[in-house]
């Protein structure tokens, strides 16, 4: 019989010993290693995994506390079809998510988890989701058989101590079971209990997958209680932008995976745009609430980032070249001979001598990519060179916008505003979105997902859209809602909008609208800009391209909106009217 540190000599909590017990009863593992969070236990467990070969050193005169790990080649992004919501009823999964019987979920799951850390070490990671002190911050508590998860999570959440502390002797705290089992495809599964507060996930060590904090518990588990509680859990960034008179607003906008978040949340304002600043709160997940002025706030559950490698460049995001220099974990980049990163789209030639992501040496007639598409750096937002001083507000933020977005080669204009909140509702119901490397699947394909939200929603996502509409009769002050496209494509497949940067051009008139009165002109799909309500100052873009890139085409319009009603029909009757009826009413005005 193998024995266990007592659970009592870390937490005070009856209910997270108990669980902590369970999990070790059903996957017999040698030892138990509760993390604390600190240094120490970095440096320990950083060399446990460089020994057992699942980190790789990097150059550390290059890039000091960096390391660089390889997934197996079957598990490089994150599984929709084997994500499910075990809600007690399939209508409470809705039509969008694969569902499982609860009972079902468990008894096959727990089989395959049965004696499944034997021989291994059984971490316990406690930790707190939002700025510490925050009336927003929630608690979870993963247990993994992963050190490469261990190591993620600690950059990712505020882990360790800081959580059994504000745990105390609550029983209140998201359970998350992981365990990477032998990654066998076939024995793969990301199962949701909202009912429970509990997440179980075998048989991936990736990503989204297996850092339990960020979709499954954040998003997924997080939009069940944000619609029980009255509040919202978004796949949002949250920047800060400071105009040149030292006025700082904020912005909250979804865009579906790998369609620009990190890189609008941290973005380097043109040139040409003197005074001019941008601050990061958060890039991919936020959870908002009615603040006590009736508008809506912000915090970022977050403290690090699992950020896109591929496309980072000092050109296209020089913050983020700076986050990554030190203490970052990489997965699934290139390795350089000398000991440093690369990466397609970093704006140097590849060095000779390059290892491709699996540690095969590559040269650029290998034929195949040198990095995975959907290869990741993870790193601290302390690394952030332009961390918003509000990151670790527990207020958070108040959001003076909300904006919608995918990733379209057609159809879509660089911006429109929404006519009021329930036609921005729709908007984002309504969003379709090229699909991505960041899900295992084809890529390229436009599918409907609403709010950014189709895989991470953990509820019928009518109900969800319902929640939406009815936050707007408690909002006093609410956001304005817009939506943009960065991805338009002219007739020779070229980007029509310079994006990135640039990008702050179009946040800039969003802004305008809402403190300075900017001007704007009514299409049927939404309020546009004319070319000269952009600030366009040391652009340089062509009459004729802008005005493709700010197009609105009856034509595709309509088919878009065809599209959206399909969506809707499969939505059924879970669908609020009051969307139906904006459906009718902008197919009637494009008549
Ligand atoms: P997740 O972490 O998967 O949620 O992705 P994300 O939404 O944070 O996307 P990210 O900012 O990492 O960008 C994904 C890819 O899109 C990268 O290859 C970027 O270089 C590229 N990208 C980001 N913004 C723009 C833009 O404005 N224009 C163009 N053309 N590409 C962009
Ligand atoms: C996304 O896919 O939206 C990500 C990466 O942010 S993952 O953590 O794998 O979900
Ligand atoms: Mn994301």
């Amino acid at each position: 019989m193998t024995s266990y540190p007592a659970a009592e000599t870390y937490t005070k909590s009856r209910a997270l010993a108990a669980w902590v017990a369970e999990c070790a009863r059903l996957t017999n593992p040698d030892r138990i290693v509760w993390c604390d969070g600190s240094e120490a236990e970095r440096r320990r467990l950083t060399d446990e995994a460089v020994a057992a070969g699942v980190l790789i050193p990097l150059n550390h005169e290059k890039r000091p506390g960096c390391y660089l790990h390889r997934s197996n080649p079957n598990d490089v992004a994150r599984t929709e079809e084997v994500t499910f919501i075990c809600s007690p009823t399939k209508d409470g999964a809705g039509v969008t998510n694969n569902w499982m019987a609860p009972d079902e979920a468990y008894a096959k799951l727990g089989a395959l988890l049965k004696g499944s850390m034997a021989g291994r070490t059984m971490y316990v990671i406690p930790y707190v989701m939002g700025p510490l002190g925050s009336p927003f911050a929630k608690v979870g508590v993963e247990i993994t058989d992963s050190i490469y998860v261990v190591l993620s999570m600690r950059i990712m959440t505020r882990m360790g101590r800081a959580a059994l502390e504000m745990l105390g002797d609550s029983d209140h705290f998201n359970r998350g079971l992981h365990c990477t089992l032998d990654l066998d495809p076939k024995k793969r599964f990301i199962c949701h209990f909202p009912q429970d507060n509990t997440i179980w996930s075998v048989g991936s060590g990736y990503g989204g997958n297996a850092l339990l904090s960020k979709k499954c518990f954040a998003l997924r588990i997080a939009s069940t209680l944000g619609r029980k509680e009255g509040w919202l859990a978004e796949h949002m960034l949250i920047v800060g932008i400071q105009n040149p008179a030292g006025q700082t607003r904020y912005i909250a906008a979804a865009f579906p995976s790998a369609c620009g978040k990190t890189n609008l949340a941290m973005l380097t304002p043109p040139a040409a745009l003197k005074g001019w600043k941008v601050f990061t709160v958060g890039d991919d997940i936020a959870w908002l609430r009615i603040g006590p002025d009736g508008g809506l706030w912000a915090i970022n559950p977050e403290a690090g980032y699992f950020g896109v490698a591929p496309g980072t460049s000092a050109k296209s995001n020089a913050n983020a070249m700076r986050l990554v220099e030190h203490d970052t974990l990489f997965t699934n980049v290139a390795q350089t001979p000398d000991g440093d990163i690369w990466w397609e789209g970093m704006d140097s030639a590849p060095p000779a001598g390059l290892l491709d992501w699996q540690g095969r040496p590559w040269t650029p007639e290998s034929g195949a990519k040198a990095a995975h598409p959907n290869s990741r750096f993870t790193a601290p937002m302390s690394n952030n060179p332009v961390l918003s001083p509000h990151a670790n507000d527990p207020r958070g933020v108040p959001i003076s916008a909300i904006v919608f977005g995918g990733r379209r080669a057609t159809t879509m204009p660089l911006v429109l505003e929404s006519f009021d909140w329930t036609h921005g509702v729709f908007m984002g119901a309504t969003m379709g979105s090229e699909t991505t490397a960041a899900a295992a699947g084809k890529v390229g394909v436009v599918r409907r997902d609403p709010m950014a939200m189709l895989p991470f929603c953990g509820y019928n996502i009518g109900e969800y859209l319902g929640h939406w509409l009815e936050l707007a009769g408690r909002l006093k002050n609410p956001p304005r809602i817009f939506m943009v496209n960065w991805f338009r494509k002219s007739a020779e497949g070229d980007f029509l909008w310079p994006g990135f940067g640039d990008n702050l051009r179009v946040l800039k008139w969003m802004l305008d609208r809402i403190h300075n009165g900017a001007d704007g002109f009514r299409t049927p799909v939404g309020i546009a800009p004319h070319a000269k309500d952009l600030d366009l100052t040391g652009l340089e873009i062509s009459p004729e391209q802008l005005r493709q890139a700010l197009a609105v085409d009856r034509g595709e319009w309509r088919q878009e909106l065809a599209s959206a009603g399909e969506f809707f029909d499969k939505i059924g009757t879970a669908l609020p009217e009051a969307l139906r009826r904006q459906h009718r009413t902008l197919a009637a005005a494009l008549e």
